[in-house]
């Protein structure tokens, strides 16, 4: 594949910012995020929403950030640093949600900066990230500010209430995430395991495109929505068209998921560090 232009060195890079969770473990949240920024030679800047206290096995639990530190965290870059797109990962409640919609706004970014919102509601093991009373604010304040928002199965069954099992659920709940507000809406296969392969579908109101690639079967995806929204933020950030980024991102993500490894006695991470051979 190809990838995206690095910077000279010496040279200011292009700016991305995460906005999200620690994961101690190190696998997904932040630490996925800016291992893909790096790799893709995209300089980290950081909101930090939640820390949370988790190993390959689980989630045990989470703090989460005072909001005028959330706050603080964009404006402080944004208003210094610049960045040229963001994502949200991790962002634990209501009003951590509120508030980064509030100060998006507040800055002029909608409209300005691109926006993908990956709607993060629980770990890959089941356990809690977001509040469950936190899903109407996703719904009403931050979907109508994403360029894209990136749901899994299991996001998009808790965000409009389908259940996709074929391609013609898949759209109805492409359908039905775009109704709330971004301009685009990825409805991410991944987790239809039946099949071999994990179609996403995007949609724009108008028009579906489909991106397909080869499941790579591992139990080392820890990450992996994260390193897909973060890969398509940094596409975005140098230019590239919605599908254009998706697309890259899903070549990317599935390099990462071959180059994923075991760590601890549950699930490893997928891997941006295949590109330090390259
Ligand atoms: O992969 C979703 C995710 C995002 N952010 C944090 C996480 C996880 C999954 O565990 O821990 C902080």
């Amino acid at each position: 594949m190809s990838y995206l232009p690095l910077p000279e060195p010496g040279a200011t890079p292009v700016r991305v910012m995460t906005i999200a969770g620690s994961d101690s473990g190190g696998g997904a949240g932040i630490q996925a995020d800016m291992r893909t920024f790096a790799l893709l030679g995209v300089h980290s800047a950081v909101t930090v929403t939640a820390v949370t206290v988790q190993n390959s096995t689980g989630v045990r639990g989470f703090h989460e950030i005072p909001l005028d530190i959330v706050a603080g965290q964009i404006d402080a870059v944004v208003t210094d640093i610049g960045v040229q797109a963001a994502k949200t990962g991790m962002l634990a409640s209501s009003e951590i949600i509120d508030t980064v919609a509030t100060t998006w706004r507040g800055l002029g970014l909608h409209g300005t900066v691109p926006l993908v919102v990956d709607p993060v509601c629980a770990s890959m093991h089941g356990d809690p990230l977001l509040h469950p009373s936190a899903l109407d604010s996703l719904r009403t304040e931050l979907f109508p500010l994403a360029t894209l928002v990136t749901p899994n199965l299991d996001e998009v069954r808790l965000l409009v209430g389908i259940d996709v099992v074929d391609e013609t659920t898949q759209k109805e709940a492409a359908r039905a995430l775009h109704a709330l507000g971004p301009q685009w809406a990825l409805v991410k296969g991944g987790h239809l395991r039946r099949s071999s392969h994990s179609p996403d579908l995007l949609f724009d109101g108008t028009d579906f495109y489909e991106f397909d690639a080869t499941r790579i079967d591992t139990p080392h995806d820890h990450g992996a929505g994260d390193t897909l929204a973060a890969a398509t933020a940094c596409a975005l950030a140098h230019g590239y068209s919605v599908p254009d980024a998706v697309a890259f991102a899903k070549s990317w993500v599935t390099e990462c998921l071959r180059a994923a490894y075991p760590l601890g006695a549950g699930h490893g991470p997928v891997s941006a560090l295949f590109r330090l051979s390259k």
